[in-house]
């Protein structure tokens, strides 16, 4: 270690001075200072930042003083980054020459002139580091970077990259700024672990050093499709893909996170077989040569069976408690005569096989008794894809595997039948803070589309960092903010997008929200249109709407991240034909209030044709798992509206246009397994989140009594995935007398608009089933009646 007495006397004399004078008083400002406004916003948040005093301006030539302590990663970044912020000369010294204008100190948090520099302790916490900016008499300036550890250095200067301002003269300041820092969760990061094409070399290596910037330190390579990851375990890579996988160890290495590799041998592994555990150590030798030093056995999706004689000689008949003991032990002998033989390697990590529930069972005492408490257990949250992961959920699952786990998290992951033509672009969300003291870490399993993860990456990052700290919308900001350089167009423009892309699915009701700020800035139009300041209303929505049109532009324009841009292509191409069918539908409203009825209806019949081609936008394999499939950009929101301001039009002259389904009365012939969360009420409360679910026969219907008589436009049904692919809509005024008024043979599976051409009054609205198009029975969030309300 490199100690520099003579200066770390003269430091810790100033750090003194400077501190007390804190205490005393505001400092006093430097002369010529750049002013101290609010310091950037740091992502992710820092668990301490105030400002040290003013900026710092960024000189033409700095000095960087190292030591053989120096993490080389921290090093060339921060000289890239010194580059990049106008200086042309950056001296690596051991001792600074005192005559550079800014002299940087970065190194271990032990280095004496790097601890005086400090001038408060870096916390004793791994990947810890403290960062200190401080102006000493224009124009100098110093900087110091130190880190508990290797990664606490490349850390610190992970959050001085955010540090530099611009200045107005076209230079570079550095904010004064003094930070102490350190994640609270150990693993974070991303397992790509999602059906599907696996993500591209390219992309693999621009993820990981993305993982750098925002401190994620975890990478699980677990590509279900890659056959030698799972069906093929057994066999070694071919030569091309072990030197692609090599390369990936190094960038992972680069960037501070840790390459983890994961076999998922469960469908054919003989858990207790000589020959297969050989196979299984020499396939993790082969990646330990190449500088792997950190692994997983998954052990998700696969049946609990017995694969070989062997295993049912010795644990007998293949169930619960017995296949998780062959499990537990396959493990923790993997753990023992691998990891514990191997240098550096960490603590094995598995998936077992129940990963996704609270509940005590055989298996998992089975775990609890054979596992070696050193191996690393992952677990999903509750249903696989949770809506949310709490405190108490957490302390019970630790019960349950006798260990804080490690939660792989399934969002933003789109390879399952509910997110078919989805981007997930919401932010990360609804998992409880203080979880960090419950967990081992979270990763994420992303979508297949790479750079479209990114957005819900950063949050994750940012709230294993800190998730006492963490904002969703402020993350959220950043994260658009981020993929676009910093461009403001171009971050509003991905605000907005993200916006029409919002809606996180399950494999029950969505967990987020679609298109929040638009269905907001709906509702708002509909209250003042009903109030009666209907040029208001369309002044208003017409503004957000043309956002939304010119959003792809701005997106394409050439700041975001042309990966990204790559990935939302078809989403690009949809959002601009409904952002311009919507204003269609807006002038026609527009037309018509202005009593120009030809005009109107013309503009109407654009709208309707912009809708049709907004509607055949598909995305095509192998970028999913959903085959050709129609894209779907702010479902249940903008199509909503349109088809509600489409009514109003049609019954102009009757008054304003409702869902009248909503203060009606709903009944059904049956209710899956007589669930209340099933109940029929569930289809006319205005809420695509909840959903009314039959028993399973094809007669079955669901009916909706309106509280009075009235003349309908149109009956919609929003299908869930259970839906009808041959039902009628009948009509009755009575609840005795019923017309059928249309039998659907071909319904979309989604959101069916069936009109009704009768200007008779009605009372009653029926979904009668004829046909099911699975085993299940008929499921629909919601059915609408439009029509004129008094
Ligand atoms: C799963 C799979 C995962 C898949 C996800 C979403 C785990 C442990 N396994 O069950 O590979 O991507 O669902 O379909 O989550």
């Amino acid at each position: 270690m490199r100690t520099h007495p003579r200066l770390s006397r003269r430091l810790a004399g100033v750090a003194t001075a400077t501190l007390t004078g804190a205490l005393l008083a505001v400092p006093a400002p430097v002369t010529g200072a750049p002013p101290a406004g609010p310091l950037p916003q740091i992502t992710p948040v820092p668990q301490q930042i105030s400002r040290s005093g003013p900026d710092v301006v960024v000189p033409g030539r700095v000095e960087l003083v190292v030591g053989s302590g120096t993490d080389d990663p921290a090093r060339q970044l921060l000289v890239d980054l010194l580059r990049s912020h106008g200086a042309d000369r950056v001296d690596l010294v051991a001792e600074p020459s005192g005559r550079a204008p800014l002299s940087i100190r970065l190194g271990p948090a032990d280095r004496a002139d790097v601890a005086a520099a400090l001038q408060s302790a870096v916390p004793e916490h791994a990947e810890a580091y403290a960062l200190n900016v401080t102006r000493s008499g224009a124009p100098l300036g110093r900087v110091a970077l130190g880190g508990a550890d290797a990664a606490g250095q490349y850390y610190a200067v992970q959050t001085l990259r955010q540090l530099f301002v611009p200045s107005p003269d076209g230079g570079w300041r550095i904010a004064g700024a003094t930070v102490r820092d350190y994640p609270a969760m150990p693993l974070r990061g991303t397992i790509e672990g999602f059906y599907g094409q696996p993500w591209s070399h390219h992309e693999r290596l621009n993820q990981l050093a993305f993982y750098g910037a925002v401190k994620a330190n975890t990478y699980i390579y677990a590509p279900k499709d890659d056959p030698y990851h799972r069906e093929r375990w057994r066999e070694a890579y071919p030569a091309t893909k072990l030197a692609e996988l090599s390369e990936l160890v190094d960038q992972a290495a680069a960037h501070h996170v840790r390459f983890t590799f994961a076999l998922s041998p469960g469908n054919t592994i003989c858990y207790s077989g000589a020959a297969d555990r050989s196979a299984l150590l020499a396939k993790f030798q082969s990646m330990y040569d190449i500088g792997v030093r950190a692994y997983s056995i998954p052990l998700d999706d696969i049946s609990l069976r017995f694969n070989c004689p062997e295993d049912s000689a010795r644990y007998g008949a293949a169930n619960q408690g017995s296949v998780g003991r062959a499990q537990a032990e396959l493990l923790s002998y993997v753990q023992d005569a691998f990891v514990d033989t191997h240098e550096g390697t960490q603590a094995l990590q598995t998936v077992p096989t129940q990963y996704g529930d609270l509940t005590e069972t055989s298996y998992k005492q089975s775990w609890r008794a054979y596992l070696d408490p050193e191996v690393v257990v992952m677990w999903t949250g509750t249903a696989v894809v949770p809506p949310s992961i709490t405190i108490s959920q957490a302390e019970q699952v630790s019960q349950l595997f006798g260990r804080k786990v490690f939660v792989w998290d399934n969002y933003p992951v789109n390879d399952y039948g509910n997110t078919s033509g989805r981007l997930l672009l919401a932010p990360y969300d609804k998992r409880e803070a203080g979880l960090s003291e419950h967990l081992a870490g979270i990763v994420s399993n992303p979508m297949n589309q790479a750079a479209a993860s990114k957005i819900a990456i950063f949050g994750f990052a940012d709230f294993t960092w800190n998730d006492r700290d963490y904002d969703p919308a402020r993350n959220w900001r950043e994260a658009m903010r981020h993929l676009s350089g910093g461009d403001p167009a171009a971050t509003q423009a991905l605000l907005v997008f993200g916006d029409l892309n919002h809606l996180a699915p399950s494999f029950g009701a969505p967990w987020q929200p679609q298109a929040p700020v638009l269905d907001a800035a709906i509702q708002a139009f509909w209250t003042a249109w009903k109030a009666g300041d209907r040029s208001a209303a369309l002044s208003g929505l017409r503004r957000y709407v043309d956002q939304i049109t010119t959003a792809p532009a701005a997106i394409r324009a050439g700041a975001v991240d042309p990966d990204f841009v790559s990935d939302a292509r078809p989403w690009l191409d949809a959002t601009e034909l409904w952002g311009q069918a919507t204003q269609r539908m807006l002038d026609a409203l527009r037309a018509r209030l202005d009593g120009d009825e030809p005009g109107s209806d013309a503009l109407a019949v654009q709208s309707q044709e912009l809708q049709d081609q907004a509607r055949a936008v598909v995305v095509d394999p192998p970028d999913n798992t959903w085959g050709r499939a129609p894209v779907r950009i702010a479902d249940g929101v903008l199509d909503t509206f349109l088809m509600r301001a489409q009514f109003a039009l049609d019954l102009w002259e009757l008054g304003d246009v409702e869902n009248l389904a909503i203060g009606g009365m709903a009944t059904a012939s049956s209710v899956e397994q007589d669930l209340d969360r099933l109940a029929a009420r569930f289809v006319n409360d205005g809420d695509n989140g909840t959903r009314w679910a039959s028993g399973y026969s094809d007669t079955e219907w669901v009916q909706v009594e309106l509280a009075e008589p009235a003349v309908v436009s149109a009956v919609t049904v929003n299908w869930e995935s259970a839906c009808a692919t041959s039902y009628r809509i009948q009509t009755s005024a009575d609840g005795a007398d019923w017309q059928t008024v249309q039998d659907v043979t071909d319904s979309s599976c989604a959101l069916d608009v069936v009109r009704l051409n009768d200007d008779t009054p009605i009372r009653f609205v029926r979904m009668q089933g004829v046909d099911r198009k699975t085993t299940w029975g008929y499921s629909i969030y919601e059915l609408g009646v439009y029509g004129a309300a008094g």
